[in-house]
């Protein structure tokens, strides 16, 4: 090599990137960007950092369990739930790019600014979801949809119920054996892993792509009974092919594993919840974006998920996302029995 060429270092191509450090590279890329995004980074990043240490020392501090209330849908609430939805609002709450706040463990939208009072973005969240495997140690996670705010609509619960093909951003934190956080903002999906001993989201893969050809599929089966045709006819056909089941019951481990794996994750109507399980605005459309930006697909029943009109915030959803050749197979079988 002559020495006019500029010499790479090999360490160069694969140097250390902390998760703000990514956050300013991409700001740097695009010069009518104002810092606003990156100051919501930082504040998920944060209340990322300090849910994790709760988790973590959950059942030392006492504060496994039930937290005594209903949440707003009627459903046991985690003291955990109550714990973490506050760490988000309080990172959240002060940053000036944030209009509105809105979580699974609260009725209404929070709403910081409307009108020409500023905030560019709204935050919808769920704090801490299956937060009820948390007393065995099983994975749990926040999961969270950045939507542009529009400050010509005063109603900040019409501002938000946006399709999720609209998010300017989206993500989960996985509190696993490693704390995971994986985002995308339309431009591919990048994955950080927080070093504990440094306090710092690192950066552990760029441009993550769901694999293909892994005959795994991930659904709770003890709810066949009130499965459509469709879905039961799937589940007759994986039975008779050399298929591995994955059933976490941890939304955001069991797609964690599905993204970096492959397969298919599967959240159908039952007859406790004839609309599926899973919240479209702040669970469904988030993770669709991440598998969809990473070369997967999500539906609900047989829609795009991200092309579903909300019509509130709490709205249910099924859930079917996962690598394209999986997904097809389902597709089919909704497709021919409904
Ligand atoms: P089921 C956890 O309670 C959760 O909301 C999701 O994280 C998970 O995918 C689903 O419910 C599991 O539901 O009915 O299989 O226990």
């Amino acid at each position: 090599m002559s020495t006019s060429e500029p010499r790479e270092h090999e360490l160069v191509r694969d140097n250390l990137m902390s998760l703000q450090s990514h956050v300013l590279a991409e700001e740097a890329q695009h010069p009518s960007a104002t810092g606003d995004f990156s100051w919501i980074m930082s504040a998920i990043s944060l209340a990322g950092k300090t849910i994790a240490n709760k988790v973590r020392r959950a059942r030392l501090n006492d504060v496994l369990g039930l937290h005594g209330d209903q949440n707003v849908h009627g459903e046991r609430q985690q003291k955990m739930d109550v714990i973490a939805n506050e760490i988000i609002m309080r990172c959240l709450g002060d940053r000036a790019s944030v209009a509105v706040l809105a979580s699974e463990e609260d009725e209404e939208p929070t709403i910081l600014r409307r009108g020409n009072e500023g905030g560019k973005y709204c935050i919808l969240f769920d704090p801490l979801d299956g937060s009820s495997n948390l007393n065995t140690s099983v994975g749990v996670g926040t999961i969270f949809t950045v939507l542009r705010n529009d400050p010509v609509i005063l109603d900040a619960s019409k501002t938000i119920c946006q399709p999720g093909i609209q998010q300017a951003a989206a993500g989960y934190i996985l509190y696993g054996s490693s704390t995971v956080l994986v985002v995308t903002t339309g431009h591919g999906v990048d994955m950080f892993v927080l070093d504990q001993s440094i306090g710092s989201f690192l950066r552990v893969k760029q441009g993550l792509k769901i694999p293909t050809g892994n005959n795994t599929y991930s659904i709770n089966e003890a709810y066949r009974a009130a499965f459509s045709p469709g879905y039961q006819s799937y589940l007759d056909m994986v039975h008779t092919k050399p298929y591995t089941s994955r059933y976490i019951g941890s939304m955001v481990a069991d797609v964690h594993r599905t993204l970096l794996e492959g397969g298919i994750f599967i959240y159908p109507p039952t007859q406790k919840h004839p609309d599926g399980k899973l919240r479209l605005l702040y669970e469904a459309n988030p993770m669709a974006f991440i598998i969809e930006q990473a070369g997967g697909v999500a539906y609900s029943g047989l829609q795009r998920t991200m092309e579903i009109v909300p019509e509130q915030l709490h709205q249910r959803v099924p859930v079917t996302l996962g690598s394209p050749d999986q997904v097809e197979l389902l597709q089919d079988r909704l497709r021919a029995e409904g």
